[in-house]
């Protein structure tokens, strides 16, 4: 797989996504700052809020070959401004995550909508919780498991 740099708001669930791909035991630990795991690197959600983090985020985003954009459904988009892929000369997926707890399927378009109009391509619909997309997920990362 290549090197992937995970970016979405706090709590949209990055650092449990990755422990699931990697088939680890998927348990509840707030990412404090940027962790290598594997190919994986995990940001904490803050990176993106907080003005002083954010030019951070996008220097790491050079270490990586490949960059995930997370939005989880039912949690605000306006962190997904517009063409924001084009920040990055480099390809830029959509992971909507969650989706086990979307009370309907427009809740899931929304998300995948902001997803698309910030750039991401393709974009995946995932819960790490049901399981539900990670193999998908996994074959075009092509984690090895
Ligand atoms: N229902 C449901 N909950 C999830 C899912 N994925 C993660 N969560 C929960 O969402 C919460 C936040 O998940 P994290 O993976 O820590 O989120 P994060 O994006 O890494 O957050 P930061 O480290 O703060 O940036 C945890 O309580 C997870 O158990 C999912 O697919 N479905
Ligand atoms: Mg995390």
């Amino acid at each position: 797989m290549k090197d992937t740099i995970l970016m979405g708001m706090s709590g949209s669930g990055k650092t449990t996504l990755i422990q699931a791909l990697l088939g680890e035991e998927m348990r509840y630990a707030k990412t404090q700052t940027v962790e290598r795991r594997l190919r994986f690197i995990d940001t904490p959600g803050e990176y993106l809020e907080r003005r002083s983090l954010y030019r951070a985020l996008i220097v790491t985003a050079a270490d990586a070959e490949l960059i995930g954009l997370v939005q989880a459904v039912g949690s605000g988009v306006s962190w997904l401004p517009p063409a924001f892929a084009t920040t990055f000369a480099k390809p830029v997926f959509g992971i909507v995550s969650k989706t086990d707890l979307a009370a309907d399927p427009g809740e899931v378009e929304h998300a995948r909508e902001a997803l698309v109009r910030a750039g991401a391509d393709p974009v995946f619909e995932i819960s790490a919780v049901s399981g539900a997309g990670m193999a998908t997920l996994g074959q075009f990362l092509e984690v090895a498991s």
